[in-house]
């Protein structure tokens, strides 16, 4: 089983779409094993994307992604990252298929409204960042067996 991180961003809280996000995992069938609504700090944006420090874009990301609340939760599931980066789409809105979360309600990539960790490893570290073993729950759902073979 994957883990993924999911941050609904700033930007898709303060437009009204946590509910729309999140029913978008699950009706791909993705289980939610932790969620949160949290303030990001600096020095947790800073470590959460400290792969881009240096480049041109990260002082205006960790703006960004510390400019008010965020819902932050880990998906579980057979290839997680993947089918999660799949319903989320491109990193540039403009670029994101219809259908995908990013083509639906993003233009642009400085507000792309969420985030999915890229590989396994990241999400391992990434839900460790973000939240303890403790806020995470093992459970399983009466319909996994109708979802995962
Ligand atoms: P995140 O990490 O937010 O889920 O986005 P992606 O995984 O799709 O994309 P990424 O890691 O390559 O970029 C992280 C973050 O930086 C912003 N960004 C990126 C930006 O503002 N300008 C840019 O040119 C790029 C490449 C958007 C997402």
């Amino acid at each position: 089983m994957e883990r993924t991180l999911i941050i609904v961003k700033p930007d898709a809280v303060q437009r009204g779409l946590i509910g729309e996000i999140v029913k978008r995992f699950e009706q791909r069938g993705l289980r939610i094993i932790g969620l949160k609504m949290m303030q990001v700090s600096e020095a947790l944006a800073k470590k959460h994307y400290g792969e881009h420090e240096g480049k041109s874009f990260f002082e205006g990301l960790v703006q960004y992604i510390t400019s008010a609340p965020v819902v932050v939760m880990v998906l579980e599931g057979p290839n997680a990252i993947a089918a999660a980066r799949t319903t989320i789409g491109a990193t540039k809105p403009h670029e994101a298929a219809a259908g995908t979360i990013r083509g639906d309600f993003g233009m642009d990539v400085g507000r792309n409204l969420v985030h999915g960790s890229d590989k396994p490893e990241s999400g391992l570290r990434e839900v460790a960042n973000f939240f303890t073993e403790e806020e995470l729950l093992s459970w399983s759902r009466s319909t996994d067996p109708w979802i995962f073979e």
